[in-house]
Order: structure tokens, then C-alpha cells, then sequence
């Protein structure tokens, strides 16, 4: 399992650089070792499916605190097989990281605090994960002198907007304690390139929707609780609008960017299909069977940021697309949700259900309408 043989990465057509210059060849090397953080949780996990199966001479590694989000049935056929290396632990812990950096070629950077509304109620563990980890890794990344750092930045950076899709040029504005942390984050990997030279590279992605996502977010909350016959909780006026990505095309992405892109620069993955929640939350109910009498409006996130809307065509130059649509990568999401009842189930039970009912007990109850039968 832990040759040393080099994987290839094929790329369709010749790749171009973020400057417009092409690569010399078409046919990549990928990195006979990789250290991914992060691992257990969403794309994480995904991730290393992805590279576990398309590259089966990579060593992958794995560190990962498990924190609430963090999910051990993730990839736990691939621990129990021995195709990858667990080591439980946090990003900000050098002594850890360091143990785990040892012979990686590429760092992957997906660890982290994640979710906007745990952020809005306290934000120190984001700063602490987002920033501090980051910086963390980095210091290891320099000293061990990595071939590739990848940093999983996202696209809430830049903010909101107001119908332009942002260019990887576009100012960086914030509009909540999480965007802010990934903002720290994202600009500390751009000075330690500058300053130290460390081989970094950052993707910004737009939403991710598939598999093994936390039953937190927004689509496998309301295609969960919709398979309960519970009410789906929709902030404001249900017209925020998220550039839906399917995480496979995510990691494609970010696999071609580790390989292909230029060191220093940062590049957009989305799709470019933005679109109101209400329209999604209508999607769910018609494909669970359920009645959109289910879709409660409820009080309004605080600073919701009205549209994410990104211009990927830095990305595309590296000969990556998105291949799965919209309507195809919903369908097979809610399938896997209905599959997997038992892995979504268990999520949602113990510290999770306190947690809801503390986020949208009284929400809920404010947003029904009247003589509506509700179940939270
Ligand atoms: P997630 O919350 O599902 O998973 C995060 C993982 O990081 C968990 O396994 C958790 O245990 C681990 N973790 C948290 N703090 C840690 C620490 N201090 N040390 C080690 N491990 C720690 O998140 P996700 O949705 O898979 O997001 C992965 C990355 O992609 C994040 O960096 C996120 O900012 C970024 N991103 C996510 C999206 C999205 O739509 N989900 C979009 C753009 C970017
Ligand atoms: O109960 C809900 N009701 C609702 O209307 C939840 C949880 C969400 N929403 C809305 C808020 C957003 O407009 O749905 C949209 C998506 O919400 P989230 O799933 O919380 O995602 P978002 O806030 O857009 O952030 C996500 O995308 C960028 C990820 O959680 C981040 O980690 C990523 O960086």
C-alpha cells in the first residue's frame, strides 16, 4: 500500500496557468504523499475517496480533532482497510502535525470551524481552527520544506454581491465571523508565499452540496427533517441566493488546481448556477414527496449574506470543468440521504438535537403560521 510509485494526473487538453502561460505537459505527476486535515468531516472525507480511488498509489494520511463535525464512519472502511492513516488531532497542536507532515509532499487544508450560524454565537474556535491552524501548518509546511500547500478557502470571502460573479481579483469583504476567519486564513497562506516562499495554492469555493455532509447545513437539514415530516426552517425571505456546487466537482477541482495551478495564486471553483434557497427548498419537498405547507419562513440569520456568485474561468483554464448538474446531483444526494438513514440518524441524535432546539425551537414557533399543525 505504501509504495513509492508515482500516481498521474490526466488533464483534458493543455493546461494554462492563472497568468495565461501553458504547462509543458498534459499529463501530470500527482504526490506520491499526502497529509489531508480535515479528512473526516464533509469534503474532507470526499476528498480522500476521491484520491484513494483515483490514484491508488498515494499514501494518504489523515489528522483530524473530530470535533462535533467530524465523523469517524466517514472513512472508516478506508482506515479498517488500511488504505489510509487516521491520527486523531488538532491543526493548532504543532507537535501533532508535525508527526503527521512527516514524508507528506502535499499539505490539504480542509480543517475547520464551519458553520456561519455556530459562528454568529460565538466565534473564538473559528479564529482559533481558521487562523491560528492555518498559520500553524503553515510554520510546519515551511520547516518541512512540503512540495504543495492547498489551503480550502471558500467563497464567502468576498461577501456578498450584487449579481457580478467575483473574480479571484475581487476585494475580500467579510460578512460574518466565519467568512472573516477563512478571510485570515486564506491571507496568511499568501504571505507565507510571499514572504517565505512556501508553494501554496487556494482554492475558493462556492457552496458544496453531496454525500456525508452535516445534517447542519442547510440541504441535509431539509432533506432530513422532510423525511421526518418535520418543518423546514427558511431564514428571511427564502431569496438568498448560493452557487450550488456538487462536491465531486469540488474535488476535482482542487486535485487539478494542487497539480496544475500556479503557486501563490488563488482560484474560484463553482458551477455559476446561482439560486434562490426557496427554490431549493421547493425542489426537496416535491422530490421527498412532501408539501411546501412544510417550508416555514423563520426569523432571518443575522448579517445574511444576500448572494454568492463566482466567476471560475481561472479555474477552467487548468482544463477542469463541473460535470454534474444541478438537478442530477440533487437527486443523488437526497437518494444517499435515503440510503443512509442510519448515518444522518445518529448525527442528528445526542448534542445535535439540544442544538436545534436552541436555534429554532422559538424561531420556529414565531414563523408558523397560524393554526399550522408544525413539528419542529
Ligand atoms: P466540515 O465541518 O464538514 O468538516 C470540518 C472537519 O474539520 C471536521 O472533520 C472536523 O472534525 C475537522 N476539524 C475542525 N477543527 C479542527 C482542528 N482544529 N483540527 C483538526 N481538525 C479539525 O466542513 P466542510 O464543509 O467539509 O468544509 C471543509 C473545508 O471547505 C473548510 O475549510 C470550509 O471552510 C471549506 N469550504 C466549505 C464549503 C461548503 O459548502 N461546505 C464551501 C467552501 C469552502
Ligand atoms: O436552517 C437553515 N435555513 C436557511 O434558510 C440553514 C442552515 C440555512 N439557510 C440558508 C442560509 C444560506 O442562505 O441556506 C443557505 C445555505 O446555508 P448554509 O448551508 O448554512 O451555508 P452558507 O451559510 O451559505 O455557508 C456554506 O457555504 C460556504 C458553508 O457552510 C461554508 O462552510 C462555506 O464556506
Amino acid at each position: 500500500m505504501w509504495t513509492r510509485t508515482v500516481t498521474t494526473f490526466r488533464m483534458t487538453g493543455r493546461a494554462k496557468t492563472a497568468s495565461g502561460g501553458e504547462t509543458p505537459e498534459n499529463e501530470m505527476a500527482f504526490f506520491e504523499s499526502i497529509l489531508v486535515t480535515g479528512g473526516a468531516g464533509f469534503i474532507g472525507s470526499n476528498f480522500v475517496r476521491h484520491i484513494a480511488g483515483t490514484h491508488p498509489d498515494c499514501r494518504i494520511t489523515v489528522l483530524d480533532a473530530l470535533t462535533y463535525a467530524g465523523n469517524m464512519e466517514n472513512i472508516a472502511d478506508l482506515v479498517d482497510n488500511g488504505r489510509i492513516r487516521f491520527i486523531k488531532g488538532n491543526i493548532c497542536d504543532a507537535e501533532t502535525a508535525r508527526d503527521a507532515m512527516v514524508g507528506a509532499e502535499a499539505v490539504f487544508n480542509f480543517a475547520a470551524e464551519t458553520h456561519v450560524d455556530r459562528s454568529i454565537e460565538e466565534a473564538g474556535s473559528f479564529i482559533q481552527t481558521d487562523v491560528y491552524g492555518t498559520y500553524t501548518l503553515l510554520t510546519l509546511a515551511r520547516e518541512r520544506g512540503v512540495r504543495r500547500f492547498v489551503q480550502i478557502s471558500t467563497d464567502e470571502v468576498y461577501g456578498s454581491t450584487e449579481g457580478e460573479g467575483f473574480t479571484e481579483t475581487s476585494p475580500l469583504k467579510p460578512g460574518n465571523p466565519y467568512s472573516a476567519s477563512k478571510c485570515g486564513g486564506d491571507l496568511m497562506c499568501q504571505a507565507f508565499a510571499n514572504t517565505y516562499q512556501v508553494p501554496v495554492v487556494v482554492t475558493r469555493s462556492s457552496n458544496n452540496y453531496g454525500p456525508y455532509q452535516h445534517v447542519e447545513k442547510f440541504i441535509p437539514l431539509f432533506v432530513t427533517n422532510a423525511m421526518e415530516g418535520r418543518d423546514l426552517p427558511l431564514y428571511g425571505d427564502g431569496m438568498h441566493q448560493r452557487d450550488w456546487l456538487h462536491v465531486e466537482d469540488n474535488c476535482r477541482g482542487i486535485e487539478t488546481v494542487a497539480v496544475a495551478g500556479e503557486v501563490g495564486a488563488v482560484y474560484n471553483i463553482a458551477a455559476g448556477h446561482s439560486q434562490p434557497n426557496l427554490r431549493v427548498a421547493e425542489l426537496i419537498v416535491e422530490h421527498i414527496g412532501e408539501t411546501s405547507s412544510k417550508i416555514v419562513f423563520i426569523e432571518d440569520r443575522k448579517g445574511h449574506d444576500r448572494m454568492y456568485k463566482l466567476d471560475a474561468a481561472r479555474a477552467r483554464t487548468l482544463g477542469w470543468e463541473p460535470r454534474v448538474s444541478f438537478e442530477d446531483g440533487m437527486k443523488k444526494t437526497i437518494e444517499w440521504y435515503q440510503k443512509n438513514r442510519a448515518w444522518w440518524e445518529r448525527v442528528k441524535s445526542g448534542a445535535f438535537r439540544e442544538y436545534y432546539q436552541k436555534h429554532y425551537g422559538e424561531r420556529l414557533e414565531k414563523g408558523r403560521p397560524k393554526g399550522h399543525p408544525g413539528k419542529s
